[in-house]
């Protein structure tokens, strides 16, 4: 449905590159709708709480201490096959392995500073959104161009 949420995050080395911009721009840009957006420092413990799954991985540590390096920009997006989208978008996890086009394959090089997050499947979403987000948090509107986007 055209309802359907993802949970995208700019991490610290995109915050700090200047690419809140280009990466929000490719969102609105193919037709997604943005309906939660904050700048925020979360802390370790919740960031732990992100990569859980990740948590026996011997880039775990890393990969929290670069995520606690910086403000993160956090976001909400919504459209059809958003979350499907939005990876393709995103690129592959190693940028050097992302076709240029994507954001990490037009941005980043490095896995462990791949600059932009985005949920994997539409549960995760589901999952990463209450954990990131207050409900209060996301705003319901419909987009003025939702009818030139969707038949
Ligand atoms: P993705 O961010 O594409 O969903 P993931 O969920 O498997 O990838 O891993 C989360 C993040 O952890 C990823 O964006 C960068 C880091 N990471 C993953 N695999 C890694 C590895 N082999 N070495 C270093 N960092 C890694
Ligand atoms: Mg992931």
């Amino acid at each position: 449905s055209s309802t359907e949420r993802t949970f995208i995050a700019i991490k610290p080395d995109g915050v700090q590159r200047g690419l809140i911009g280009p990466i929000i721009t490719r969102f609105e840009q193919r037709g997604f709708k943005l309906v939660a957006i904050k700048l925020v420092t979360p802390g370790k413990e919740h960031l732990e709480k992100h990569y859980a799954d990740l948590a026996g991985k011997p880039f775990f540590p890393g990969l929290i201490e670069y995520m606690n390096s910086g403000p993160i920009c956090a976001m909400i997006w919504e459209g059809r096959e958003v979350v499907k989208t939005g990876r393709i978008l995103l690129g592959a996890t190693n940028p050097l392995a992302s076709a240029p086009g994507t954001i990490r394959g037009d941005y980043a090089i490095d896995v462990g500073r791949n600059v932009c997050h985005g949920s994997d499947a539409v549960e995760s979403a589901e999952k990463e959104i209450a954990l990131w987000f207050q409900e209060s948090e996301i705003v319901s509107y419909k987009a003025a161009q939702f009818d030139w986007i969707y038949e």
